[in-house]
Order: structure tokens, then C-alpha cells, then sequence
């Protein structure tokens, strides 16, 4: 994971970093509940060491909502479809606040059925999976999430673009530990982290992306402009990336990454999409035994020489973070309060 820049790195408290977020969404169009949902994420993100989708992706949310593309005061639509399932209508809105105006009926049906699947649609995501589906392992709860982007990933042994960076999160309890988390875009790498690489000037390796020729590139910047990106693992990540459209899309009624046009806003930069979300009570067939379960794999992984668990370098972030406050740059911190006007 790229680091964002060479500026001095200052400390922040969580909540004051959080605070200075949400007036910028409010000024810029957010309503107050929307604002508050997107700057808690936005500042965990920041908090974790998370970059890609951390303060950086401010700029993008302010112009798009100035472009009009997203509407930053949607109230969410839940319809209770089925006692398994919950589908959202986000209303042109964000889908984090719509997976909050729904989580509570999710809940109430993971308890009850053992499992439940909540389907967002005419929604945008512009952030980190992760916070959506660790604080369901938080309360003994697997939870895992997918989400479409924008076109910008040639399939495997296809010419051109259509996937978009689509990534995967999945949570788990585990006992006397952090919950197990990994969160993963189904290209070889985010489209953020391209971003971040061509602002700070640096290569990347092969394998990452073409160029506009379909030639492979160590340019970010000929990833980005007019070339695309490819799926992580070949044609494996390729069939990931691939159900994720089906599962994201597809099936909660959203827009596949190739479906919306947002040429008539410019600024614009959060994708139309859809996300899926399923959660499983593991206490029904295992009572308390799960999270003891998942502790036995991590030892074990650990005892054939595994350093580093997924989510680890995160949770350790966080507790820096916890102790001496979040870390943001004199730059991005000039840049967020010129965003107050
Ligand atoms: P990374 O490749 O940085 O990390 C993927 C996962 O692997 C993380 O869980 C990470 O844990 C873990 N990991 C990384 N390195 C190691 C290692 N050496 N050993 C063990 N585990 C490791 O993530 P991506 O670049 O693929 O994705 C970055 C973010 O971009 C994600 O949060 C994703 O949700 C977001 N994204 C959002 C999109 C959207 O449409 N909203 C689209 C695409 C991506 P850790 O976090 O602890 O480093
Ligand atoms: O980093 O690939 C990405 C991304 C797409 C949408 C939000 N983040």
C-alpha cells in the first residue's frame, strides 16, 4: 500500500478528524445523518492507515456532489422482501448510510433465520469494505460484502475493459482476538492506490495494468489515461471479479460497472452501482464454538510461520492511532479546511 506524500505527518484526535469531515460534507451537500455515517468511515479508514479510501477520497466526494451525480441528502427505501433477505433502494444516494437505515432488520433476520442477505441498489460506494462488515463479527456475526465499481479491469483474456475493481470483504469472529478481516479489490491493485502512486511519481511492477495500447505498463499515469487495470491471480481473480458484477449488480438490481454514464458530470467520480451483503449467525450450529474455531486457525497459521494475519497492519495502525492520534499529512489537513470555505 502506497504511502500518500512526503508532507509532515501530524497527529489528530479520531473525533476532531471526524468532526472537521463531516462540516466539509455538510457544506458540500450532504445532509447531517449522511455526512456523519460517510465521515465516520472516511475517518476509520484515515485512522487504520487505510490511504486509498482515507482523507484522499474527500476531493472526490466534494466534487461529485458539486457535479450533482450523487444525491447527498437520499433518504434510503428498506423493503423487507423475504425473512431471509432486506433490499434497499439508497435513492441515487451513498450506500453506507442506506446499510444503517437497514442494518437493524438485517440483524433481527441473521439472529432469527441464521442468515440473511441485505441488497443495495441505485447506491454509490466510494469506500472501504471493511467498515461495513467488521462491526457485524464485532457481535459474533461472519459477515462478508461485495461491491462493483467503474470500468477500469479487462477481463482475463479479454481486450478491453469492462470490470470494475470490485473488491470482497469478509469478517469473522475470533475468540480472545481482533475479529478476522480481509478486505481486497478483485484487480491486481485499487484504482486509489493508482492514483496515489502517479500524484507521488512512482512506477509500479508489471502485471498491474496496460496502457491505452493494451501494452503492459509500469505508468500509473498510462493506467489511468485511456489504459485500464487487470484482475489480481489471472483468471481467478477474473471469475471473482466476475461475480462480484453478478452478485453486487445483478442481483440487487444495481447498475454492472459498465452501465452508468456519468459523462455529463463532471467531477463526478463515485460509482452507480449496487452492493451485496450477507451475514451468518454461527452460533446456530456452533453455539460459541465458531470463534473459538477461527482462534485454532489462526495458531495454527501462525505456527507454520505466518507473520502477518490480513487486517493485522490495520488493527496495529489502530492502536497507534488510538494512543497518539490519527496520522494526516500538513498537506491533506491544509487541503481538508479550504474545503470549508
Ligand atoms: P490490499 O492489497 O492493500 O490488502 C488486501 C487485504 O490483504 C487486506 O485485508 C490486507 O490487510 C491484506 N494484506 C495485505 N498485505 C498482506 C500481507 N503481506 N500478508 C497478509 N495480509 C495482507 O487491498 P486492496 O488494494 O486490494 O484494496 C484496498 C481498499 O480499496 C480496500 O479497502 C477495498 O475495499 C477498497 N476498494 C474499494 C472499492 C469500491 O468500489 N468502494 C473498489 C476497490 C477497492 P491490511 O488491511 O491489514 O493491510
Ligand atoms: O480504489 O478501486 C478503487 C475504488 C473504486 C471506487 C472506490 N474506490
Amino acid at each position: 500500500m502506497s504511502t500518500p506524500s512526503t508532507s509532515p505527518v501530524l497527529r489528530m484526535p479520531f473525533a476532531e478528524l471526524q468532526a472537521l469531515l463531516q462540516a466539509i460534507l455538510q457544506r458540500h451537500g450532504c445532509s447531517e445523518t449522511v455526512a456523519n455515517v460517510l465521515a465516520h468511515n472516511c475517518a476509520s479508514a484515515q485512522r487504520d492507515g487505510a490511504h486509498s479510501h482515507g482523507v484522499f477520497r474527500i476531493p472526490g466526494y466534494v466534487s461529485t456532489l458539486a457535479s450533482g451525480w450523487v444525491n447527498g441528502r437520499a433518504t434510503a427505501q428498506v423493503s423487507d422482501v423475504a425473512p431471509g433477505y432486506v433490499s434497499v433502494d439508497a435513492g441515487g444516494g451513498f450506500a453506507q448510510p442506506a446499510l444503517a437505515a437497514a442494518r437493524a432488520l438485517l440483524l433481527e433476520k441473521a439472529r432469527s433465520a441464521g442468515i440473511a442477505v441485505l441488497a443495495i441498489h441505485n447506491s454509490h460506494h466510494f469506500a472501504a469494505l471493511w467498515p461495513d462488515v467488521e462491526p457485524f463479527a464485532d457481535e459474533g456475526l461472519v459477515a462478508l460484502s461485495v461491491v462493483n465499481s467503474m470500468t477500469c479491469v479487462v477481463p482475463h483474456g479479454a481486450r478491453k475493459a469492462l470490470f470494475g475493481t470490485n473488491p470482497i470483504a469478509f469478517a469473522a469472529p475470533c475468540a480472545e482476538h481482533d475479529p478476522i478481516v480481509f478486505d481486497m479489490a478483485t484487480s491486481a491493485m485499487a484504482h486509489g492506490d493508482v492514483q496515489i502512486a502517479a500524484r507521488a511519481g512512482e512506477s509500479l511492477p508489471l502485471g498491474i495494468g496496460v496502457d491505452a495500447n493494451g501494452q503492459p505498463t509500469t505508468d500509473p499515469d498510462a493506467i489511468l489515461h485511456g489504459g485500464a487495470l487487470l484482475p489480481f491471480g489471472g483468471h481467478k481473480g477474473s471469475a471473482l471479479s466476475m461475480m462480484v458484477e453478478l452478485l453486487a449488480a445483478a442481483l440487487t438490481g444495481g447498475h454492472f460497472s459498465w452501465e452508468f454514464d456519468w459523462a455529463a458530470h463532471p467531477g463526478a467520480k463515485t460509482p452507480w452501482t449496487g452492493q451485496l451483503i450477507i451475514v451468518i449467525d454461527p452460533s446456530k450450529t456452533q453455539g460459541q464454538r465458531f470463534a473459538q474455531r477461527s482462534r485454532e486457525l489462526v495458531e495454527q497459521m501462525q505456527a507454520v510461520g505466518l507473520s502477518r494475519m490480513p487486517g493485522e497492519r490495520r488493527y496495529r495502525e489502530r492502536e497507534v492511532a488510538q494512543r497518539e492520534g490519527v496520522a494526516v499529512t500538513a498537506t491533506e489537513l491544509q487541503g481538508l479546511r479550504e474545503l470549508l470555505g
